[in-house]
């Protein structure tokens, strides 16, 4: 029978179960299960399912929000674009935006210290991950997800988009750094222009 055409018996919801066919709803229903005890399981037992918080805000609260805390934290900026980077103080909420297609600003953080990461997108889906760690967070539009995240290496990570959200998606990449107490802050780069901050288009 084509799914096309209408079916030959009009109650068809009556005739017995075919035995292919309530193998392949069995193998199925135990597939769901199976995936849905993953969800408690490697929230427990793995690093991708975080806790977390969200609530509701407009990309403009939000933005107001980071564009706060970079004008106080920021300690240089990277890249042509000069991308602020900032250093919160440990233990403090600190912010991302995700947008096309971009992070801003890059973080800073102190190694052994937990903080609140918030996260939020100005326009589409994007996904924060974080490499090589693995770790993966929905960026979802319309709200503020609230991380609790302790850094337990030092280093630089790179933040990358694993929501495919549009052409240029693929450059939607960026870094984080992980530093050990009392290192980091305004070393190498490019930028320099501290005391001058831009806003998050680039603009003064
Ligand atoms: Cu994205």
């Amino acid at each position: 029978m084509s799914s096309i055409l209408p079916p030959s018996t009009r109650v068809w919801w009556n005739q017995p179960l075919d035995r292919v066919e309530g193998t392949w709803i069995a193998i199925a229903l135990i597939w769901c299960l199976a995936m849905f005890f993953m969800m408690p399981y490697w929230h427990i037992f793995g690093k991708q399912n975080l806790s977390n918080e969200a609530y509701r805000i407009t990309a403009e609260a939000y933005s107001k929000k980071t564009q706060e805390m970079v004008d106080k934290f920021t300690v240089r900026t990277e890249t042509e674009l000069k991308v602020p980077v900032v250093r919160p103080p440990a233990g403090s909420d600190v912010y991302m935006i995700a947008r096309l297609w971009q992070w801003w600003p890059i973080l800073e953080l102190e190694k052994g210290q937990a903080y609140r990461l918030h996260l939020s997108s100005m326009d589409y889906m994007h996904s924060f991950s974080l490499q090589p760690e693995n770790l993966n967070i929905q960026v979802v539009p319309g709200y503020e997800g609230v991380y609790t995240i302790t850094p337990t290496r030092a280093g630089k990570y790179s933040v990358v988009c694993n929501e495919f959200c549009g052409i240029g998606h693929h450059t939607m990449v960026s870094n984080l750094y992980v530093v050990e107490k009392g290192q980091g802050g305004a070393g190498d780069d490019s930028g320099k222009d501290n005391g001058e901050h831009k806003n998050e288009r680039g603009e003064k």
